[in-house]
């Protein structure tokens, strides 16, 4: 499967989590559901998907300035696990904007992938590194596995979270 297909299925899958989280109210979307250091409620989840695509495709991979530089005065005062303090749609408008630069960029980000281009995995280990085409894939595959902890949370506030599987975005014509 081309990353550019998957990528394709996470727009579509996006637009169907948001739609579900604007049912919920800013209570439950702020409501520590999950007793932990790390994301306790929806938004926390929500911010960290976003962060981690800005980060690694722009800063990692294309070497630009962040999309939340863009859109915040201090972009450093968005950092940490917690985030209840942030509106719907003020994530909504941050991911919106990633997920369009992104688009715009997939080219650039294609010709990393097909020029082999690495670079390191982690901040403080420079030598280990990773190729450009596992760094698409991670941040994709990242985002299913915190969708489904998001759905989980959904289920937990007592609401019927969104299907969001590949199949259902693949096959949008079967008949029920
Ligand atoms: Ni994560």
């Amino acid at each position: 499967m081309k990353a550019e297909y998957f990528y394709q299925y996470l727009t579509k899958a996006r637009r169907t989590l948001l739609a579900s989280l604007r049912d919920l109210s800013d209570e439950e979307l702020s409501k520590p559901v999950v007793p932990t250091d790390g994301a306790r409620c929806i938004k926390d989840l929500v911010l960290h998907i976003i962060m981690v695509e800005d980060g690694w495709f722009r800063g990692d991979l294309l070497g630009q300035a962040f999309v939340l530089d863009n859109i915040v005065p201090d972009p450093s005062a968005v950092d940490g696990w917690h985030h209840s303090d942030k509106s719907l749609e003020w994530l909504i408008a941050y991911w919106e904007a990633v997920e369009k630069d992104t688009l715009a960029r997939w080219s650039d980000l294609m010709k990393l992938v097909a020029a082999n281009h690495r670079v390191p995995a982690y901040d403080n280990k420079p030598e280990l590194t990773i190729s450009a085409d596992e760094v698409i894939w991670h941040v994709m595959q990242h985002e299913v596995r915190h969708s489904a902890q998001i759905v989980q949370m959904i289920r937990l506030l007592g609401h019927k979270p969104p299907s969001l599987d590949l199949l259902f975005f693949a096959a949008p014509d079967d008949p029920e």
